[in-house]
């Protein structure tokens, strides 16, 4: 059967392109620095986001805990919204790689309430744990691909800058935010002291995330990458993999986005589901499925049986993603096979 795999973003394959991009890389040992196409891309994303340096990492979730484990020491405190990736999908891995422990805020629609950050930093008493640092994702991933708005970066991040504590924006779809809202990655990158940017969602390529921020920052973030085991050699294939998503896969997005409105109006009209059309902004559907009376993981399976793959998002709620490798016929088809299963 012919599935149509609306689970994330990242189950794109390589295009017969990229693969060509991919066979043509100039490469070398990245360990010693000399693998000629990961130093362009890492000069690229440092240019894209207006940051000194960048590093390559082989995904997401290294990005992200290099750059916690680089701004923090053991024993800090970590503000994070409530359903933030760092939070709940990266194995407690600030606690287990950087000793840190994390403050969450609940955000509305992802994004943090100015007060409700400002009570969370902590007075600066001797037996209270210093809050170090504060994580933003842009977009927010299980708000349902919500965009920050930039007064509240620029509110939030003021605000933290002003106590002296460090900034990381998690940009895993930082390209979706800038599609959808023309602000380019630097504006939004300006406001934070460290990026984590992923090429494997939306951009379709196959492995790779960069981290970016001050040449210090990112050289030490190099030495915790090499103790994280993620020091690559000739990574230069997908490095390239990585410049080409760049190149030709960012002024697409907005037709993802497109298919994320088609479905989320298609299933609007479904009696069992509730989505919040507010919260459809990039390329991410949320569906409550409560209304319904059932449970998340029967309708998965149902709909697996009829070709269409979602997955689990919030608490009794489904996800659906929509990206390069589902075009909008299969978007329409997806919505007529979902209201089959539930009307
Ligand atoms: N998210 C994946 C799953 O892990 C949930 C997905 O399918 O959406 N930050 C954000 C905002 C993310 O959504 C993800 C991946 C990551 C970081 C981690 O990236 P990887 O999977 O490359 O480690």
């Amino acid at each position: 059967m012919d599935m149509i795999d609306l689970r994330s973003d990242t189950v794109t394959r390589p295009s017969a392109a990229m693969r060509e991009a991919m066979s043509r890389a100039e490469v070398g040992d990245d360990v010693f620095g000399e693998d000629p196409t990961v130093n362009l891309l890492q000069e690229q994303v440092a240019a894209l986001l207006g940051k000194e340096a960048a590093l390559f990492v082989p995904s997401g979730t290294m990005g992200n805990q290099l750059c916690i484990k680089t701004h923090t020491q053991p024993g800090d405190e970590v503000i994070v919204e409530a359903g933030c990736h760092v939070f709940n999908y990266e194995t407690a891995g600030i606690s287990f790689l950087s000793g840190v422990q994390a403050h969450p805020v609940q955000g509305v629609h992802g994004v943090m309430p100015l007060e409700a950050v400002r009570r969370a930093i902590r007075p600066r008493l001797y037996y209270m744990p210093r809050t170090a640092l504060l994580c933003v994702e842009n977009t927010h991933n299980r708000a349902g691909g919500t965009v920050q708005p930039i007064a509240d970066i620029e509110a939030v991040t003021g605000l933290a800058r002003g106590e002296g504590i460090r900034t990381h924006l998690d940009g895993a779809r930082l390209w979706n935010a800038c599609a959808a809202t023309g602000i380019t990655p630097a504006e939004y990158a300006r406001h934070f002291d460290s990026v984590s940017v992923c090429f494997s969602k939306g951009l379709g390529a196959p492995v790779g995330s960069a981290l970016a921020g001050t040449r210090e920052f990112v050289e030490t973030a190099r030495h915790f990458r090499k103790l994280f085991g993620g020091g690559m050699r000739q990574a230069g294939v997908l490095a390239a993999a990585a410049l080409h998503a760049l190149e030709h896969n960012r002024e697409r997005l907005p037709e993802d986005h497109e298919k994320a409105r088609v479905l989320a109006s298609g299933l609007a009209e479904v009696r069992g589901f509730r989505i919040d059309p507010a919260t459809v902004q990039t390329n991410i559907v949320i569906i409550d499925v409560t209304p319904s009376g059932r449970q998340p993981a029967a309708i998965l399976a149902e709909l697996r049986a009829r070709g269409v793959l979602l997955s689990a998002g919030n608490y009794m709620g489904l996800r659906a993603v929509t990206h390069l490798d589902v075009g909008m016929d299969q978007v329409r088809r997806a919505v007529a096979l979902i209201r089959e299963v539930v009307p």
